[in-house]
């Protein structure tokens, strides 16, 4: 029955069930509708071979061997237990965490079989609402006191209060685009040309940074969207799902706007299908929407994707008076294959040293993750460009704001920047650390480089937002921000309007670091790094009050965040959800 269920359910969605979605009302609504046309004949062929042993069983009066007790049992299975013995020791820790995080269904079941999945589908189902069970009344409590101070309408205005009302809005989601690479330059040629104009020209936040966790992409768009921050245990987009939030969709669709997502992937990774309902929005174009005709990496390449899109949301802006679109890119990612090939214009990796007149060449960045993502970040850029041009001949630019945002960074390993940044030629290897020449790239440095970039660009508006911003600003306030600028405001964002912040912004991070725009603190280690100084303060000279204020800051947020996932505390604050979201094309 569980094969019969999940193969007509992957006709539809080209994913497996989930016990947390079958108790959801949503769910059930759409699967009815659609289950006359879903189930197909070849769906019923696992009842074959159960029908072929039990005939078997009844013809022959086959009585099954004693496996009464343990020694027998092991007997009749010991090929079971030496097979689930090994394929126990091949398992890789990623495989374990995939488990527990179950964000890609079609993964576990290849490797984990139907069953195991399920199984886990339970137990991942189940924990969020045990958890729920305990501590409401406390955590209402919390909820009340920390929102009682703020009001139920914005109660200031700045120089950017509603420059942007009336205005279309393109979100684009840089996957895994970094700011190291803005404005870098290798052999003399630019790596992200388009970027690079895009924020000379906009508004540029030159030290924003995602506030993931284990949900990467899913997080990333949960805090845009939200203000929120991402779920402590699990992922919030396949654990809180079905929660009410009050987001930036349903406040564009309170004035009007038209709310849609455009993803090349299916629709059921990070559970996107569920979670954007809980988001508000209209309209989800997934794969299905698509014609798959370039295949880079993980799916799509990001050149048709954008191609694709262009025509539906041409048809979608003459449909509507004001619409909101994300558009979330997919080549650009771990784990960063050679795509070369793909670029017009690719970037050369070497190094080139002349001495005595005689010009060099070495490997460099070449044969390295670090290159390869260089030459990937390339290409993403180079679909932008593209993008660029669609929208101005479709006349999509006259009305809108781009938002650009890296989701989070690329996860490389300390050792490739280090290498980057201290190439030694002579030996082709990184320099040592005790070398003079040496540029340290440690902890801090580490955590600091994976700040991403943010900007907002309007062909129409650019002399008026045309500025970079230097405050440390975070994903949970481009809400705010954007509110301010467009019209709308949402008093449970945990961010703020980075323009009403008295330049004295803090960003926090789901594992209780932060990062202002004097320090970052490393809240495991209870230690603070200079960053103008580029160095650890010493213990005697921390600005202890500064650190202890914005450390009690950051637990208050992490905990009304989680709180607020856990116990749905935003149910029924004001905004309905929408439950018009129509999946594919
Ligand atoms: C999945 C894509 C990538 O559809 O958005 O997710 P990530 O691995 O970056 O979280
Ligand atoms: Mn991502």
């Amino acid at each position: 029955l569980l094969c019969i269920i999940n193969s007509s359910y992957y006709n539809y969605f080209s994913s497996y069930t989930s016990i947390s979605q079958l108790v959801t009302t949503k769910y059930l609504g759409e699967v009815k509708d659609s289950l006359i046309t879903v189930v197909k004949l070849r769906d019923f062929i696992y009842l074959v071979l159960p029908t072929i042993l039990i005939a078997y069983i009844l013809k022959t009066k086959y009585r099954f061997s004693n496996t009464k007790n343990f020694k027998n049992f092991l007997k009749v299975n010991n090929l079971t237990v030496i097979c689930t013995v090994l394929f126990a020791l091949n398992l890789k820790p990623v495989d374990y965490s995939r488990l527990v995080k179950q964000w890609n269904r079609i993964y576990l079941v290849e490797k984990f079989g139907l069953y195991v999945y399920h199984v886990n589908d339970v137990f991942q189902s189940v924990e969020p609402k045990l958890i729920a069970i305990f501590g409401y009344d406390k955590a209402k409590r919390n909820f009340n006191d920390y929102y009682a101070k703020r009001t139920d309408v914005q109660s200031y205005t700045n120089e950017y209060t509603n420059i942007f009302k009336g205005k279309n809005l393109i979100s684009i989601h840089g996957e895994s685009i970094q700011k190291f690479v803005i404005n870098l330059k290798i052999n003399g040629k630019e790596v992200t040309p388009n970027l690079n104009r895009l924020v000379k020209e906009g508004m540029y936040f030159s030290n924003y940074y995602s506030q993931v966790s284990v949900g990467t992409s899913s997080d990333s768009e949960f805090t845009i969207n939200t203000s929120l921050m991402p779920a402590k245990v699990g992922v919030a987009f396949v654990s809180y799902f079905d929660r009410e939030y009050v987001t930036i969709p349903k406040l564009f669709k309170s004035l009007g706007y038209y709310n849609m997502s455009f993803h090349a992937n299916k629709g059921d990774f990070w559970n996107r299908n569920s979670m954007y309902k809980s988001l508000g929005y209209d309209k989800f174009y997934d794969q299905k929407a698509f014609n798959i005709d370039e295949t880079i990496g993980l799916g799509l390449s990001d050149k048709s994707f954008f191609r694709q899109l262009t025509p539906i949301l041409k048809k979608e802006n003459d449909n509507h008076q004001n619409f909101y679109a994300t558009l979330i890119m997919l080549t650009n990612h771990t784990p960063f294959p050679d795509i070369s090939s793909y670029s017009k214009d690719p970037l050369d990796l070497k190094m080139y040293v002349t001495e005595n007149g005689e010009t060099k060449a070495y490997p460099y960045l070449e044969g390295t993750v670090l290159g390869r993502y260089l030459q990937s970040v390339h290409y993403a850029d180079e679909a932008l460009g593209e993008l660029m041009e669609h929208l101005e001949t479709n006349g999509l630019l006259e009305n809108t704001v781009l938002m650009f945002y890296g989701d989070h960074d690329a996860r490389l390993s300390s050792s490739e920047y280090k290498r980057f940044y201290n190439y030694d030629y002579k030996n082709d290897k990184t320099l040592d650390e005790t070398d003079p020449n040496y540029k340290k790239y440690g902890y801090y440095e580490h955590e600091l480089n994976r700040s991403v970039p943010f900007f907002f660009w309007s062909k129409n508006d650019n002399q008026k937002i045309n500025k970079t911003i230097t405050n440390v600003m975070g994903a949970y306030d481009i809400l705010p921000t954007l509110g301010n600028m467009f019209g709308f405001y949402n008093k449970y964002a945990l961010g703020s309007d980075i323009f009403n912040t008295n330049n004295d912004n803090t960003v926090i991070f789901p594992n209780g670091n932060y990062v202002t725009n004097k320090i970052y603190y490393n809240s495991q280690s209870d230690e603070a790094y200079d960053i103008e100084k580029k160095e650890v303060i010493q213990k005697e000279l921390e600005p202890r009050e500064y650190i202890n204020k914005r450390t009690k800051e950051t637990e208050e947020k992490l905990n009304i965040s989680n709180d607020i996932l856990v116990y749905n505390l935003l149910k029924k604050v004001g905004l309905k959800t929408n439950d018009e979201l129509k999946v594919g094309k």
